[in-house]
């Protein structure tokens, strides 16, 4: 959790696939390969439900494709450590472009006077909201609390530093805050490949409160969270974390806790998913994991 946030959970796992890889020392390619992989299913294992995190090492795992039988199966150490620097490198920088064309693409909705909502912290949400106030538009926020981690108020310490007009709302509040706000921005953890989104627990209820006051809600998804497994049937792990996020279960005897920390919100509820390669519909999702695929297939973790 020091690291959170699903973007930066495969940027940050990307470099660290890149920091071992300048370290690790083998007295073989296929040694220097074994070790990569299993430092990138080490990284895998640290969260369960933000696929970018599976996609990132995917990205970043290509660098050894270069030892693949007929694509230079001769391939050194070196050739090999100097490919997944490369891979892992290319990821971060595709990574925060995806990020800033998303922006720009998002942020054309957002019309002057306007008032958005959004949930937990998402560095996607968050750049097409500043980059509407970058552009001269005079906006305002409603951000949700997010229990029980709060990221909401990373949220609005970004909003206000970048001075956007934003309120912290609490997040049963946001269907009253509803009929005051014209769009709604979330960020996703992973698009399933029937387009329902995977994002902090929370946010398919502020989807039904939009859905019924008839508010946009679009959510911000570079390519790389939408899930090739899912393809396949494969559901989204839901991450329970410990119940002392909630209370102190010492005070409760006698008193479950339930803590899943991410929900799904289902196709019929987004009006789009904003991508670096434009808005799609929910549908369009089945489009994006396949070209995912052909990119990323021959890659195994
Ligand atoms: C963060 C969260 C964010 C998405 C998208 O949850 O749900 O909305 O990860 O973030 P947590 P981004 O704090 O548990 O990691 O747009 O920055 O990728």
């Amino acid at each position: 959790m020091r690291i959170r946030g699903a973007g930066r959970i495969a940027r940050a796992a990307a470099e660290a696939l890149m920091e071992h890889a300048k370290l690790v020392e083998a007295e073989s390619p296929e040694e220097f390969r074994q070790t990569m992989l299993e430092a990138a299913r080490h990284l895998l294992a640290t969260r369960p439900t933000a696929v970018s995190l599976k996609n990132g090492l995917l990205h970043s795992l290509k660098g050894l494709k270069i030892q693949l039988p007929g694509d230079g199966a001769s391939a050194d150490v070196e050739a090999l450590r100097t490919g997944m620097i490369e891979a892992a490198d290319r990821f971060i920088a595709f990574s925060n472009g995806a990020v800033a064309a998303l922006a720009e693409h998002g942020s054309k909705r957002i019309k002057d006077g306007f008032t958005m909502m959004t949930i937990c912290n998402s560095s996607a949400a968050v750049g097409v909201i500043t980059k509407a106030h970058r552009d001269g538009k005079k906006i305002k926020v409603y951000a949700c609390e997010t229990r029980p981690k709060r990221q909401g108020l990373i949220t609005v310490r970004e909003l206000a530093a970048a001075g956007i007009d934003v309120t912290l709302i609490v997040d049963s509040a946001a269907r009253t805050y509803m009929k005051q706000t014209d769009l709604v921005f979330v960020g996703a953890d992973t698009v399933t490949a029937q387009g329902n989104v995977v994002n902090k627990i929370g946010t398919s209820q502020v989807a039904l409160c939009a859905q019924e006051a008839r508010v946009p809600f679009f959510v911000c998804a570079e390519s790389y969270k939408f899930s090739m497994d899912t393809l396949e049937g494969d559901l989204v792990e839901i991450e329970e974390r410990e119940p002392e996020e909630i209370a102190d279960p010492s005070d409760f005897p006698g008193v479950k806790f339930g803590n899943p920390v991410f929900d799904i919100t289902p196709a019929k509820y987004i009006n789009a998913i904003i991508t670096e390669s434009g808005l799609i519909p929910p549908q369009g999702a089945y489009d994006v994991v396949k070209t995912l695929k052909e990119e990323l297939d021959d890659t195994q973790l």
